[in-house]
């Protein structure tokens, strides 16, 4: 692949660390630039060396405040870290986001630290497709450890959480209904699960609880060389933090010393990831010129004299023919 000289040197400089490019080329990607596709290109060609780190759960479960006690222990370990916020809820860059900020501020001085948070305003493709595109950033450059943090559960397809290599899922003490709920994706998603606001009297219970669910849907499990572990935290305080940050590391070992289930769960990223570049490119070609082609049908889909099945089929054939 021809890489030319502009990109050559973007390219060059994120791999040396530099920070306000990063910044930079993240908000032509928040922007849905199309002119960015031939960097994102090279970039991820050249990048894969940094450990991507999903951590989910539901709002307010305290997955910010538990990612900058993270960053915090691995500073301590000599790691640089990078940290993508991304919350789908959130329409404007306002509250979840404001909060991260206020949450990270104590490593807001710290060059080997990168925080940016991403919400669903204005993107021309997806925000998932967009929280893609940075990590392909992120993981362009020296950080030991890059971190998407967003909302949900993991379940869907177009889940930001399944770009991550390894995945923590962050819970709140509850009770036993609240626990029948989480049980659909137990196994599903999680390497980790964390049990935070451990200072809650319900937290002790609903780690036996879901140290029972992992024990009792492990055979279901595809991966038989990790059983997820159970960690209860308390993040304003940094309790459990030490000990995750170490199973972090001891998954990312045991993946390394499981190459099939390594590469088993990277074709699955590709996978997912290729699907999501396809349906950004649809839509965008439905935003463009061929988008037009709709308008010149409609009418006779709207009469009933064709269909929308029809037209979509001769929509995508009309743009595949142009690829
Ligand atoms: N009691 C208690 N509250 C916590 C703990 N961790 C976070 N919180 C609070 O929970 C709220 C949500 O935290 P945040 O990190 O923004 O959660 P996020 O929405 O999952 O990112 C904040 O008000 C935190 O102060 C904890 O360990 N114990
Ligand atoms: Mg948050």
């Amino acid at each position: 692949m021809d890489v030319n000289g502009e990109d050559g040197a973007v390219v060059g400089a994120l791999g040396s660390g530099d920070i306000r490019t990063c910044a930079r080329i993240i908000s032509r990607v928040e922007r849905g630039d199309p002119g960015i596709v031939s960097l994102l290109r090279a970039l991820y060609r050249a990048g894969g060396c940094s450990r991507v780190v999903g951590v989910t759960g539901p709002p307010g479960a305290g997955k910010s405040s538990l990612v900058s006690q993270l960053i915090r222990v691995w500073r301590k370990r000599g790691l640089n870290v990078a940290v993508l916020a991304v919350d789908p809820s959130s329409p404007f860059s306002g509250g979840a986001v404001l909060g991260d900020r206020l949450r990270m501020a104590e490593h807001s001085c710290d060059d080997r630290v990168f925080i940016r948070s991403m919400a669903s305003r204005g993107q021309l493709g997806g925000l998932t497709k967009a929280a893609g595109d940075a990590l392909t950033v992120l993981d362009a450059m020296p950080w030991d450890m890059v971190v998407v943090e967003t909302v949900g559960v993991g379940q869907n397809e177009t889940d930001i959480i399944r770009h991550a290599e390894v995945v923590v899922l962050v819970q709140t003490p509850m009770g036993g209904d609240d626990i029948q709920a989480a049980k659909a994706g137990i196994n599903e998603i999680g390497d980790i699960y964390v049990v935070n606001k451990g200072d809650h009297p319900e937290a002790n219970r609903t780690c036996r609880q879901l140290r029972d669910m992992i024990t009792l849907g492990q055979h279901l499990n595809p991966d038989s060389s990790w059983t997820p572990p159970v960690i209860k935290t308390q993040s304003l305080l940094g309790e459990g933090v030490e000990e995750l940050a170490d199973q972090i590391e001891c998954r990312f070992e045991n993946l390394r010393t499981n190459p099939e289930v390594a590469s088993r769960r990277a074709r699955e990223r590709v996978r997912h990831r290729t699907a999501e570049i396809i349906r950004d490119m649809l839509d965008r070609r439905l935003r463009s010129e061929d988008g037009q082609l709709v308008e010149t049908v409609i009418d006779s889909v709207v009469a009933r004299e064709s269909d929308p099945y029809a037209l979509a089929e001769s929509l995508l054939a009309t743009m595949t023919s142009r690829v």
